[in-house]
């Protein structure tokens, strides 16, 4: 018998020094805990890294380790490759916050995933630097306010939109990338067994609330982060060979302001007209997006476009097969 089965064992444990109702520390402990403690979890530098090895210690029961924010992607094409060349079969896991996905980590994610690495790499999305003190990352949606975004005379918060990541990532054309965030565990425990299902480079986006940076009650974390997915400004989707393949549909469309209401870092938009402007901008960008994914519509099918289906092969390659299939 294993020693693990005979107590309570997280990835994440107790002990670390997030803040209360931090919904990267709830997301990092969800996902990790769907994974297990057999795998190599790499963890670029942000808070996760931050409030988890504080000062000589590690809440992580798990091989972990800290790259450089911008290189995570190619530590763990490293140690993906080192485990193929011992044939090993070890699970390799990057986890990264938006700074390191969206901005500085991104050209090396694009160079693990165009290689084809057998690696599941997961944002925790937050949408600013948090761990050095709230600056506006390209995840910020626009009008928010963060330090290097302040609203003021000249401007409502920040003034560029939230990218597009999961259509970069899925624009690779990799077997899957999903959206998910800490509000429906069960979507994202399914989105993770499947990713772990799978070989070849996969990615997921964790929508992952931040009382700190985002000014909200700790105790509303969860509903913070329902309420992203229920006004269509967060989609939950599913994307394989670069195709849509699953949506989480909504039964009604909840308005924009229900969401941004419960966050300070919206709290200027109230009471301006500019910053009508903004809310109107806003649920205009719900709704695209609403259309976009057909989230109201009943049924719409989606199937993978099979011309993205290409097996690849050989040295850095990777094949659309389940683990445990023969290649
Ligand atoms: C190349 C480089 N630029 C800037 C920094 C400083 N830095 C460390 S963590 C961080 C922000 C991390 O933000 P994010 O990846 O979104 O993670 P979060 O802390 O929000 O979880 C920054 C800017 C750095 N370590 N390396
Ligand atoms: S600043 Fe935000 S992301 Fe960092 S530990 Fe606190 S709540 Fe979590």
């Amino acid at each position: 018998m294993d020693v693990r089965d005979t107590y309570r064992h997280n990835v994440l444990t107790s002990g670390h020094r997030a803040c209360s109702g931090c919904g990267e520390a709830m997301a990092a402990r969800m996902v990790t805990d769907i994974i297990g403690p057999d795998a190599v979890y790499i963890n670029a530098t942000g808070c996760l890294q931050v409030f988890t090895t504080h000062n000589q210690q590690s809440a992580w029961q798990a091989p972990w380790i800290h790259s450089v924010f911008a290189n995570a992607a190619a530590v763990a094409s490293g140690v993906e490759a080192a485990m193929r060349a011992n044939g090993k079969d070890t699970p390799v896991v990057v986890q990264a916050g938006d700074g390191g996905t969206f901005d500085i980590g991104l050209q090396c994610l694009s160079g693990m995933i165009e290689r084809g690495h057998d690696v599941l790499f997961v944002c925790y999305d937050n949408e600013a630097y948090m761990n050095t003190g709230v600056q506006r990352s390209s995840s910020t949606p626009h009008a928010v306010r963060t330090t290097t975004s302040p609203p003021g005379r000249l401007s409502e918060g920040k003034h560029h939109l939230k990218k597009d990541v999961i259509s970069i990532i899925a624009a690779h054309q990799m077997p899957y990338a999903a959206t998910a965030t800490v509000a429906y565990f069960p979507d994202l425990k399914a989105k993770v067994e499947k990713a772990m299902s799978l070989k070849g480079p996969r990615f997921l986006q964790v929508l992952s609330p931040c009382p700190l940076g985002w000014n909200h009650d700790a105790a509303q974390t969860i509903q913070v982060s329902r309420l992203a997915v229920e006004t269509g400004l967060f989609p939950l989707v599913e994307l394989e060979h670069g195709a849509v393949t699953g949506v989480m549909r909504l039964a009604r469309q909840r308005p924009v302001e229900d969401y941004i209401k419960l966050q300070g870092r919206f709290k200027h938009l109230f009471g301006s007209k500019g910053g009508a402007v903004e809310i109107r901008h806003l649920q205009a960008l719900a709704d695209a997006r609403i259309r976009r994914y057909g989230l109201l519509e009943a049924d719409t099918e989606w199937t993978t476009d099979t011309a993205n289906q290409v097996q690849r092969r050989g040295r850095g390659g990777y094949a659309r097969v389940s683990k445990g299939e023969s290649q």
